[in-house]
């Protein structure tokens, strides 16, 4: 007999969802089914439980403001697992249990955690549905803030059930926010688990599953985004030959219709909306640029050879502090009405405010705590790492193929990292293998709270935090990856951040970054000049377009300049980074590592890129 209570034919999701019914002992169980009507009710609840605030309609049309519970406010990488039968497979850099224990703990916590709340089945996809890159995910969770950000983040509800059909495979994500309710008991409006040692973001990569409990925020709740689309899909894209990658999508198109897509690679606090996002400089008329996602890339090899890739996400959930009309006017177009803020301040007319946004503060508001707040009081008005939710359609620099269902061709690779010293503005790697090095060693300048001093933390492909698997055996599926590509991306390192014996900034960054993504351009397509150099192919000043922008010379090369001594202490810090790989780790990083020794051996101390000498290069 057919299950007419439930909306689905799928009776793997039909058996599952009765199974974690009668594990979690919800008081009612509520099939997302994704309309505005269901969103609208949701954010009314939540309004009514006071977690949610209804912004101004006249400001900020159909937005809330969300706080969570002060505690409650990111990712929490210790209690993120990685439960593979054997540890070696979770690799050194991740945090692994054995499965069989880690599910005894799990079935424990679970046991009637939804006591008095409302268990939501969510289907969703990551990627448009039915695309052939897309997957499908079913999210249960007692959150009512999860339903209604999944529904921004994603493809969410009815549309996602038929896709699935009878006998369709989807990845099961468990969530709850681990705070049951005894009869009578008075909720709270942010419940979660206040012990950190209960929370728990487990991934089961053999099984392609995920137990989160204890956490309502971001990452450890809308199981969409940082534990499917990246951590089990990393593990999926290995068995099954793609990536799954913690990249924005851009496509560059020239004034002549041209249009070159690449990926693009940084750590935290690098800047990545504001660059998926970026307003090319005046000078540039009739260039655009086209965003396809900010955060997440999952990457295809076509039988052909063709490399081609999708946005599995369907908005954007970006760090609002520091956002503004001159770091980011078209994130702040995208934020104008249908948004979810969390953890930002309340202006005195409703509307969100955060550090950053405007020159001057507003004279009185409310902060994220709910408290009242002066610019001399002396705390911060926002969270510093308060969000916004928006959907990517509103977003004016969406590139009109963003939903392709088979994706945007991808050209070329881009790494970056935040580096004050000896990292020049852009290079490109001599091949896919000294690339993929490039990406391996990529690390970022991080001031140690403890000692105020500034370390750089190694963070491979920006990936060290969401691989679900061994990094070294990721270096070799990324390694294996490109030599099956019939033109494999070629691949880029750039530097914003360098400073001068000042400690300014030498390079202006934002739209003017355009120079550099143009000169990128022109590498890939066989046109543009480079030089080589021990650590690879460099732009000379003239290579570089500067209609527009004052950048002598001199300032360029400072840019530019890496020296014998900075190359090889980088090539040292190399081998203690990957010391913790030892036998996994492909060879080939060994002969990378050893062939930059060789090239800065003799190379001089500091090279002089500007010599007449220096010859032309016009192939990429
Ligand atoms: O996002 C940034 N980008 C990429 C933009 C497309 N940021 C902000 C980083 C924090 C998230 C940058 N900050 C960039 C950058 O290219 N560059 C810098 C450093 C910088 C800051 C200020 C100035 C110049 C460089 N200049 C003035 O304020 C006048
Ligand atoms: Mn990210």
């Amino acid at each position: 007999m057919a299950d007419t209570s439930k909306p689905t034919t799928n009776t793997k999701l039909a058996t599952w969802v009765d199974e974690m019914t009668a594990l979690c002992k919800p008081d009612e169980v509520v099939w997302a089914d994704g309309s505005q009507e269901e969103y609208d009710r949701l954010c009314q609840l939540m309004v009514d439980g006071g977690a949610y605030v209804r912004l101004n309609p006249e400001k900020r049309p159909n937005s809330y403001l969300a706080r969570s519970h002060p505690s409650d406010v990111g990712r929490v990488e210790d209690r993120t697992f990685i439960c593979s039968t054997n540890k070696e497979d979770a690799g050194p850099t991740n945090n692994w249990a054995p499965p069989d224990e880690m599910r005894r703990t799990l079935t424990g916590l679970f046991d009637g955690c939804m006591r008095g709340r409302t268990m939501y089945v969510i289907p969703f996809s990551m990627g448009p549905l039915g695309s052939p890159i897309a997957k499908i995910g079913i999210q249960i969770t007692d959150s009512a803030y999860v339903v209604t950000n999944m529904r921004i983040m994603t493809r969410m509800g009815k549309a996602v059930l038929d896709t699935l059909g009878e006998d369709g495979f989807f990845i099961p994500c468990m969530h709850s926010v681990g705070a049951p309710l005894e009869p009578g008991q008075t909720d709270v409006a942010w419940p979660c688990e206040a012990d950190i040692n209960r929370k728990y973001i487990v991934h089961f990569p053999q099984t392609y599953e995920i137990w989160s409990y204890g956490s309502g925020y971001g990452g450890n709740a809308l199981l969409g985004k940082k534990c499917l689309a990246l951590r089990i899909a990393s593990v999926m894209a290995r068995d099954e030959g793609w990536l799954a990658e913690h990249m924005l999508i851009m496509g560059l198109e020239a004034p002549d219709g041209e249009r070159t897509y690449l990926g693009a690679a940084f750590p935290s606090a690098c800047g990545k909306t504001n660059l998926a996002m970026l307003v090319p400089p005046d000078a540039f008329d009739g260039w655009q640029v086209r965003t396809v996602g900010d955060d997440i890339a999952w990457i295809k090899r076509l039988p052909d050879g063709e490399i081609r890739a999708i946005n599995p996400e369907a908005g954007f959930f970006g760090v609002a502090p520091g956002t503004n009309e001159k770091t980011n006017p078209n994130a702040m177009a995208t934020i104008t009405a249908n948004c979810i803020f969390t953890n930002t301040a309340l202006t005195d007319d409703g509307d969100v405010w955060w550090e950053g946004m405007t020159e001057e503060p507003p004279a009185h508001l409310i902060d994220w705590k709910g408290l009242d707040w002066t610019p001399d009081c002396g705390r911060p008005a926002a969270h510093p790492n308060a969000r916004f939710t928006a959907p990517a359609h509103q977003c004016p620099s969406i590139d009109p193929e963003w939903e392709n269902p088979d994706g945007v061709p991808i050209s070329a690779f881009v790494f970056g990292g935040r580096m004050s010293q000896d990292m020049p503005l852009v290079y490109q790697a001599f091949n896919w293998g000294h690339g993929v090095y490039l990406g391996a060693t990529m690390g970022s300048e991080a001031t140690a709270a403890a000692i105020g001093q500034t370390a750089t933390r190694r963070d491979p492909m920006a990936m060290l935090p969401f691989c679900g698997y061994n990094m070294a055996d990721y270096f070799t599926h990324w390694l294996n990856f490109g030599r099956l590509a019939a033109n494999p991306p070629r691949i880029f390192r750039v530097n914003w951040f360098r400073k001068d014996e000042n400690g300014k900034f030498i390079w202006p960054g934002f739209g003017e970054n355009m120079r550099v993504l143009k000169w990128v351009v022109d590498r890939v397509h066989g046109r543009g000049y480079a030089v080589e150099s021990p650590i690879g192919w460099m732009p000379r000043h003239e290579d570089m377009d500067w209609e527009g922008l004052d950048f002598p010379a001199d300032k360029f090369y400072e840019l530019m300049a890496v020296g014998r001594a900075a190359g090889t202490s980088e090539a040292h810090a190399h081998e203690a980074q990957f010391d913790k790989f030892f036998d996994r780790l492909p060879k080939e990083f060994i002969f990378e590592r050893e062939l930059l020794r060789s090239r800065l051996w003799r190379s001089p101390e500091r090279w002089a890129l500007a010599h007449e000498d220096t010859v032309r290069q016009p192939v990429s």
